[in-house]
């Protein structure tokens, strides 16, 4: 296991890189160009000199978050040829400059989405919110209104300014479409890309979508059990594997956690994990890593990666915002001080899985 911290770059995370190096067992930061917009290609002198910096602050680079698919691609567009193109030629750049996973969502128009941000916990902190009533109030422009002005300005990968202002035409273009034709425009691009990655030796892990539940009706591929074997089974190649997100599968409790590992660990490549709390009417909260403030099984999860050998990148995934942080000085979920509680508790988790060994 390889443990990593996600990091938005110099003047984009007021986290400096000098601080994860003093995280216990972590090498890794999880980067990524945030900068460039779905479609745009990363050249290999913007990749360099980012790897540069962050090597030479003696931290790796091995895994990157996200390269964003364009829109056209998974409407299945004629003109999503041309981005598949671009996303090639990024995937080589990258593998050019020692990158070994590629971590995505396919995700019809929203990435990740919640109705509070800096929602407050019963310990007086707060943490990230997903209400059912709230989303089901608002229409899609309200939620982009809504999750502006809960992150104070600071941009949200995956909610870039120019891609949402076409929120209409977008939902307008998806009319008609279900899971089965996302798949298959899912399917066109995969398979595109694998013989890339294969020659260049770079793994694709996509993200599970974020909440694991249909958004206004929108499609979804990876949020079960049934849908993630599906959605393997498109391209038999192990560089098309997974990041399995705890904190996105665990928000809905049906899904069978450590029984999934185990089922489909030689297509994890990526591991991000994280605890939520999941209410009786669907609602869910990020809590700590701690198992018992949620309802994700994190001991079971860690000792089931310890089990099947899990030799790939893991981070902790969001956290709460605490000791003194709040919405005007950390990015919603990403703080320091909870992912790196958070880092301590799965490394003692690990730990403790080596010493008992497989009993
Ligand atoms: C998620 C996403 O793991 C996370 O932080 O909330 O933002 C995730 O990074 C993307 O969906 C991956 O493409
Ligand atoms: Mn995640």
């Amino acid at each position: 296991m390889k443990m990593s911290f996600r990091w938005y770059g110099r003047d984009n995370d007021p986290i400096p890189l000098e601080y994860i190096k003093q995280i216990p067992n972590t090498r890794e930061v999880v980067w990524a160009l945030h900068n460039k917009v779905a479609g745009e290609l990363w050249t290999e002198e913007e990749i360099k000199e980012e790897v540069a910096y962050i090597k030479d602050r003696g931290l790796e680079t091995s895994v990157v978050e996200s390269v964003n698919v364009h829109e056209d691609i998974k409407l299945g567009l004629p003109t999503r040829d041309r981005y598949i193109g671009i996303y090639k030629e990024t995937l080589k750049n990258l593998a050019n400059n020692g990158v070994k996973v590629v971590c995505y969502n396919f995700m019809p128009i929203f990435d990740w989405t919640r109705t509070d941000l800096f929602h407050p916990l019963e310990d007086g902190t707060t943490a990230m919110f997903f209400e059912n009533n709230k989303i089901n109030a608002v229409s899609p422009q309200e939620l982009i209104d809504l999750m502006q002005k809960e992150s104070q300005g600071m941009t949200m990968p995956g909610w870039e300014p120019e891609r949402l202002a076409k929120i209409q035409e977008l939902f307008h273009a998806y009319e008609g479409y279900d899971d089965d034709k996302l798949r298959e425009n899912f399917k066109y691009f995969i398979d595109a890309i694998i013989p890339t990655c294969e020659e260049y030796n770079i793994k694709m892990a996509i993200h599970p979508d974020d909440p694991p539940f249909p958004i206004f009706g929108l499609p979804r591929l990876v949020n079960k059990d049934t849908n993630i074997e599906k959605l393997l089974a498109v391209n038999s190649s192990k560089y098309h594997g997974l990041t399995f997100c705890t904190g996105s599968l665990g928000s809905d409790p049906s899904n069978p956690l450590v029984d999934m590992i185990h089922k489909f660990h030689d297509r994890i490549h990526f591991m991000h994990v994280r605890n939520v709390r999941v209410s009786e009417n669907g609602d869910f909260i990020e809590v700590s890593h701690f198992t018992e403030d949620g309802t994700v099984d994190v001991v079971g999860v860690m000792k089931a990666l310890y089990e099947v050998g899990f030799d790939g990148y893991l981070r902790p995934d969001h956290g709460r915002h605490i000791f003194g942080e709040n919405s005007t000085n950390v990015r919603a979920g990403y703080g320091l001080y909870d992912r790196a509680l958070g880092i301590m508790y799965l490394n003692g988790c690990w730990d403790m899985a080596k010493r008992l060994g497989n009993r």
